[in-house]
């Protein structure tokens, strides 16, 4: 009988479709609008009545077997499909998951924060001032001179169409600030400390010297200060700042416009790769009576000794890195290793 052949081949096409456009073919030379089974149910009026009724009964039965088989072929389809899906799309579960960086501070913000913890242990407070100075305080209080070579254009960066206005060049006219608010509140005789750390700007740019930089200066003023004083201060911070390493400390004669007698400072480590060579970490001295009294302070009654630190030499030294330039680069790769 010709249904049975139909629904035996559908069948056997199903069966061997690969694609779902396939299946859509033999629906449309089954079951479409020209198809074997629509043409059937067609011819079926020119048949007499009761034949009619036995032929279109079988046509309908094979319409209806056919139908499921097309749903099945769907189905098996969609279901390969998906199980191929699944086994290309692999899931690692035991992957860790992403996590978002929690950020950390800056090396050298770092290093201030362990300078100022040193010294607010000693006794000093912590100020801070603006980094775009005038003349008068980042030089003139300073005792450097108005032909002093610190004030080229080769050293100092100038703010355009400003009357003489700069990027300090040192943390020192914070110092002169600190002093003048000290005395304008009766301090005239009584002791002042303070660390000012922060950023300084420098015409300069090589592997030890960048445009920007950080100092930290200290400053004590008082009726029986001394250089044995400023020894003793030094070596203490230079002990606790490199806590844990064996240095030495030595203090070489030199010469600045603001402190008489002047030094620099000089560590040396036992241990490291530059185990047994002379480092200069900061310059120091007694205030000179001039800068004394530029900071309201009267010299006859007051003295006082100032020291000046590079920060970012500080955390070289101690973070073991050999150029300066990195930590101004700010890439990740180089500052995740301080998180
Ligand atoms: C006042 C009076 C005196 C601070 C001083 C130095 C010497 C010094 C350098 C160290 C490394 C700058 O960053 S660096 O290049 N500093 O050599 N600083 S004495 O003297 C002062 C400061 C303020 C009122």
């Amino acid at each position: 009988m010709e249904c049975e052949r139909w629904v035996e081949e559908a069948a056997r096409l199903f069966a061997s479709a690969r694609s779902l456009p396939e299946i859509e073919d033999l629906k449309a030379r089954f079951l479409g609008r020209h198809g074997v089974v629509t043409e059937a149910l067609r011819g079926l009026s020119e048949l007499p009545l009761e034949e009619r009724r036995a032929q279109g009964a079988r046509i309908n039965a094979a319409k209806r077997e056919i139908e499921e088989l097309l749903q099945g072929a769907r189905r098996r389809l969609q279901e390969e499909a998906l199980t191929k899906a699944l086994a290309a799309e692999v899931v690692d579960v035991t992957l860790p998951g992403r996590r978002r960086g929690g950020g950390a501070a800056h090396p050298v913000m770092e290093t201030i924060a362990r300078v100022e913890a040193i010294f607010r242990a000693l006794g000093f407070e912590v100020a801070d001032g603006p980094e775009i100075e005038d003349d008068w305080h980042n030089f003139t209080a300073l005792n450097t001179p108005a032909d002093h070579p610190a004030r080229s254009m080769h050293d100092t960066f100038y703010v355009a169409d400003s009357e003489g206005m700069v990027l300090r060049t040192h943390t020192s006219p914070v110092q002169i600030r600190a002093m003048r608010a000290h005395v304008a509140v009766g301090g005239n005789e009584t002791e002042l400390r303070v660390v000012a750390p922060g950023r300084v700007y420098r015409v300069d740019s090589d592997a030890t010297h960048s445009p920007m930089f950080h100092q930290v200066e200290g400053l004590w003023v008082g009726r029986e200060v001394s250089f044995a004083h400023l020894k003793g201060v030094v070596t203490a911070f230079l002990t606790a700042f490199f806590a844990g390493e064996e240095v030495r400390v030595r203090f070489r004669p030199s010469f600045f416009p603001f402190t008489e007698p002047s030094a620099e400072i000089d560590v040396q480590f036992t241990e490291g790769e530059s185990a047994g060579r002379w480092l200069e970490v900061a310059g120091c001295g007694m205030v000179h009576p001039q800068v004394l009294a530029n900071g309201g302070f009267d010299p006859a009654r007051v003295r006082g000794f100032a020291f000046g630190f590079g920060v970012d030499r500080l955390a070289m030294l101690r973070y073991r890195v050999s150029d300066l330039r990195l930590f101004f680069e700010n890439d990740v790769r180089f500052l995740t290793q301080f998180e």
